[in-house]
């Protein structure tokens, strides 16, 4: 049973700071943001951390294109990133930088190790070289033939076809991304992991794993099939050095991993000065769960290469590992060449940052595939934010304020208790199965029966009759208020800023992002000043 510890780890896969943050890459970070929001509800202590992916061809090669230095580039959109996480409300407790110098002193740590236990070993490949431009072409600089599928590939991955991670010197058919010209191959020294090795103890752990099924079921197969042991070494200037090979840096997928260790530990140090304890309970004794969050796309990763690495060099396996499905653009690929894609900057120029973390869950289940449009974006804030969140706090509240200017007197009924409790139960069944889709409609849907329960009972005539209905009047509005509430409470990790505004509207004092989940059957207090009621949302043109 999830979460096994009241300790939680959550971490989210770190975006490569090599452009501009775009929707697709929110599909990660808002989910794993509602995730820790919600556990904090629920009493678990969580750490939630990321950083910026500084390292590997994808940034070498994007500020070749630029003529500038990679540091420039890096420096460049890990500002924009932090910026645009802080305004959607994405608050990590740590964001760093794989660059920064723990991150390097820790991957040198556990290459050590990995080198001193004797899972790491050299050996001649033949790797796709350029004549024109005299050069080896590591990963990204190379594209060519699949050679398990026959699809066009990057050099590190088939992305358009099988999506198997390939190894240097695997692609076919080779073509330089920097002249275009046809690569030869030429032999070069590496070094290797044995991942072949860990065969048995990663199916142990992957069938032990908990987090979205396919996570677990596309590694199971990779595993079974086969396991090539894993090249770790690239011919690059920019990345981790290889220890005692000042021309080689390890591969990317070594050090970025390993800064959600490294983040861990500033995070941690940020927070105490026994730091070091809090940092090997969770990495060093497993006594924290630890979960990841990531794209589909990168299972192997976090599914293969990384516990095989954990568990050679005796760090803590992570619990859980929750992958979203990819997103599309008006039922195409988002691809930034091509243009179909959506820039967060710019989408928040024109609209809240809650309606989009709203749509980015409501919309889809969590591991199927998400299409963003600018329609299907407008009719779910216009038909469920608007219609039926929006109205039903501005009608109640309006009601309330008008008749009452306060929390009415009376007492909470069964039916609106019974149907919270409902809710609740319903939203923590599925974020404890990462369906962060049943989680929002689990609360729409109380939200839905509030606008019900205030039309069903009419107060509107109740205010107009005697004494007796106009109490009974003032009932229904205070169980219409409460429902509200509750609806708040359970809505806060979606929309933390609006849910921020609504809970001020009700005239609560607290701090809505501190409250627990039981505050949603707390009763309202009657006599509690309401606060000024005003929309919500604005409706999408
Ligand atoms: N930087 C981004 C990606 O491939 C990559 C994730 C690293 S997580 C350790 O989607
Ligand atoms: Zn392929």
């Amino acid at each position: 049973m999830f979460p096994r510890d009241r300790e939680v780890l959550v971490t989210a896969a770190l975006p490569y700071v090599n452009g501009e943050c775009h929707i697709g890459h929110l599909r990660t970070y808002v989910p794993a943001d509602i995730f820790t929001r919600m556990l904090r509800k629920l009493g678990y202590e969580v750490l939630f951390v990321c950083g910026s992916d500084t390292h590997g061809t994808p940034i070498v090669f994007s500020a070749e294109a630029e003529g500038v230095s990679p540091k420039e580039i890096v420096e460049r959109y890990h500002e924009h990133f932090q910026r645009i996480f802080n305004a959607l409300g994405i608050n990590f407790d740590y964001y760093g930088s794989t660059d920064d110098e723990s991150n390097h002193k820790r991957t040198q740590e556990i290459v050590r190790t990995l080198i001193e236990k004797g899972y790491v070993y050299e050996k001649k490949v033949k790797l796709a070289f350029c004549e024109r431009c005299n050069r080896f072409l590591p990963d990204r600089y190379v594209e060519g033939k699949c050679p398990y599928c026959g699809e066009h590939a990057r050099g590190d991955e088939c992305d358009q076809g099988c999506g198997r991670h390939l190894e240097p010197g695997e692609i076919l058919e080779p073509v330089c991304k920097i002249c275009g010209s046809e690569a030869t191959f030429k032999e070069r020294t590496h070094y290797y992991f044995k991942l072949s090795a860990f065969a048995s103890q990663l199916e142990d752990f992957l069938r032990n794993l908990d987090g979205t099924p396919n996570a677990r079921n596309y590694a199971l197969e990779w595993v079974r099939r086969e396991l090539k042991d894993w090249c770790i070494t690239r011919d690059l200037d920019w990345g981790v050095k290889f220890p005692s090979r000042e021309d080689l840096v390890v591969y990317v997928w070594v050090d970025a991993p390993i800064g959600y260790i490294s983040f861990t530990e500033e995070a941690l140090k940020r927070k105490s000065d026994n730091w070091e304890q809090a940092w090997r309970e969770i990495w060093k004794e497993s006594k924290a769960t630890i979960v990841h969050f990531i794209g589909t796309d990168i299972i192997y990763h976090h599914c293969i290469f990384w516990p095989a690495m954990l568990i050679a060099a005796e760090y803590s396996l992570p619990n859980a590992v929750v992958a979203s499905g990819m997103v599309t653009i008006n039922g195409k690929p988002l691809s930034k060449s091509r243009g179909n894609v959506v820039w967060v900057a710019d989408f928040l120029k024109k609209f809240h940052a809650d309606t989009l973390r709203y749509f980015l869950v409501s919309h889809s289940s969590h591991t199927k595939e998400l299409d963003f449009s600018w329609d299907a974006f407008k009719t779910r804030v216009n038909n469920e934010l608007v219609a039926i969140l929006g109205n039903l706090a501005l009608r109640v509240l309006s009601f309330a304020q008008k008749h009452f200017g306060a929390v009415p007197e009376g007492e909470l009924h069964e039916e609106v208790l019974a149907r919270i409790q409902t809710a609740r139960e319903e939203a923590v069944k599925a974020i404890f199965a990462y369906d962060f889709k049943k989680f929002v409609d689990a609360s729409m849907k109380l939200a839905d029966f509030a606008n019900k329960y205030f039309q069903r009972e009419e107060p509107w005539h109740l205010i107009k009759g005697g004494e007796a209905e106009r109490k009974r009047c003032g009932e229904i509005v205070k169980n219409t208020l409460q429902l509200l509430k509750a609806v708040c409470v359970l809505l806060e990790p979606v929309m933390p800023s609006k849910m921020e505004e609504l809970w001020s509207q009700l005239g609560m004092d607290s701090d809505i992002h501190a409250v627990g989940i039981e505050e949603m059957t707390v009763p309202l207090k009657s006599g509690q000043p309401l606060g000024k009621p005003k929309k919500l949302f604005e409706r999408v043109p």
